[in-house]
């Protein structure tokens, strides 16, 4: 009876890792989505959550539930993707759990075991939302947001906390070198991304500088900035290129995705969005293109969203994001590892050509309602000669 409740909880997982996956019917025209999400917490292997010993386990009850897969990293490597994946337990705490796959749409399995990220000698209380970079210099950096308590906090609060980004580097995917966390002077940093190249011999970093753990206050933005070496990584002056807005679809906060992609017209970059509603916090997915030469300069803001949660992406843990901080370009073709309401992860696809149409030919958020209005009018307008 235990045996054979094992042998269908290993069944069940192995149907759904072998599972293909499907575009769906989307009409976007410039991201195609997936039918099926390519991680959830099903998909993780029923010896990760319980003790599969009858005489320790005679009930068969999970001893480690897994709450939560989401906001990966990726990479594809030796002829793999490989997403850094965010997996939250029962316990609240986030790690990273390594999985790969030969298609990168579909049959994800994790890789080898939870890593075990070496610590500092001020622990990590939490990490999460690793961004991977495969750098010039011949290593694969992680960069990803550190929790801790903050030190100020009033007696009796147990929730304020301060953020900082870890740094590990790797040239294999499975040992990991901990570098001290970053030190910048506009206050707690999250979303922090390195640049894959070098600019003037150093390394590039986006940043995202805000006052507090949740609210980023006189802070916020995507920012950039110069550090000499990873080692000791420091970055003295953050430049905010893409600022936080009064009534944009990033008028709380942003932050950096994944490391931009470069192509013949410039940098490519995915970022998160976040506005305020009655129904809380919404995150969206938004692109912008920086310049070959000069990294500060954006060339092109397309308007509005790029993605924004729909149907079930809108269900989870918390509802109403999606959030984004992994994407693959293979042969122009482009694998986006997006994660919803902070509960499972989901693929879609697009490539070069299409983002950089996007990004090029997507009117700007004009910033004015009767400006938008004039936007449709002259689009409308303009597809009468063709619907003739
Ligand atoms: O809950 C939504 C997201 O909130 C944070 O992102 P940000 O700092 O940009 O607001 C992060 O905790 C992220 O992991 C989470 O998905």
């Amino acid at each position: 009876m235990f045996q054979d409740k094992v042998n269908q909880l290993l069944v069940n997982h192995q149907q759904l890792v072998s599972k293909q996956n499907q575009p769906d019917n989307g009409t976007e025209g410039y991201v195609q989505r997936y039918q099926n999400e390519v991680f959830t917490p099903a998909h993780f292997p029923p010896q990760w959550i319980y003790d599969l010993n009858e005489s320790s386990n005679p009930h068969l009850a999970k001893r480690l539930g897994i709450n939560a897969v989401f906001n990966p990293g990726a990479i594809f490597f030796e002829g793999k993707f490989y997403l850094m994946m965010r997996v939250e337990g029962y316990d609240r705490k986030s790690f990273f759990v390594l999985a790969s796959s030969q298609t990168g749409v579909d049959q994800f399995e994790v890789e080898g075991l939870p890593i075990a990220i070496p610590q500092l000698e001020d622990r990590d209380v939490n990490v999460y939302d690793m961004r991977l970079t495969q750098h010039q210099d011949g290593y694969i950096y992680g960069t990803f947001c550190v929790e801790r308590k903050d030190p100020d906090a009033k007696a009796g609060d147990e929730s304020s906390a301060v953020a900082a980004c870890g740094i590990i580097r790797s040239k294999d995917l499975k040992s990991w070198e901990r570098l001290p966390d970053l030190i910048t002077y506009s206050g707690q940093q999250r979303n922090v991304v390195l640049h894959p190249e070098f600019v003037d011999g150093k390394y590039a970093l986006y940043t995202r500088p805000q006052d507090g753990f949740i609210d980023t206050g006189k802070g916020g933005g995507i920012g950039f900035g110069l550090t000499e070496n990873m080692e000791n990584a420091e970055v003295k002056e953050e430049i905010i290129l893409d600022p936080k807005k009064y009534h944009t679809i990033k008028e709380v906060k942003n932050g950096q995705g994944p490391a931009p992609i470069k192509t013949d017209k410039g940098w490519l970059h995915l970022a998160h969005g976040v506005r305020n509603t009655a129904a809380g916090l919404r995150y969206v997915l938004y692109m912008f293109m920086t310049d070959l030469e000069d990294l500060t300069k954006v060339i092109a803001r397309p308007g509005g969203y790029f993605m924004a949660p729909e149907g079930g992406e809108r269900v989870g843990d918390v509802g109403n994001v999606l959030f984004v901080n992994g994407w693959i370009e293979q042969e122009g073709k482009i694998f986006i590892y997006y994660a919803s309401s902070d509960t499972r992860i989901h693929v879609a696809t697009s490539s070069v050509d299409q983002l950089v149409d996007y990004c090029l030919n997507t009117p700007e958020d004009p910033y004015f309602s009767s400006d938008s209005v004039a936007q449709r009018i002259a689009l409308i307008q303009q597809n009468e000669t063709v619907l003739v």
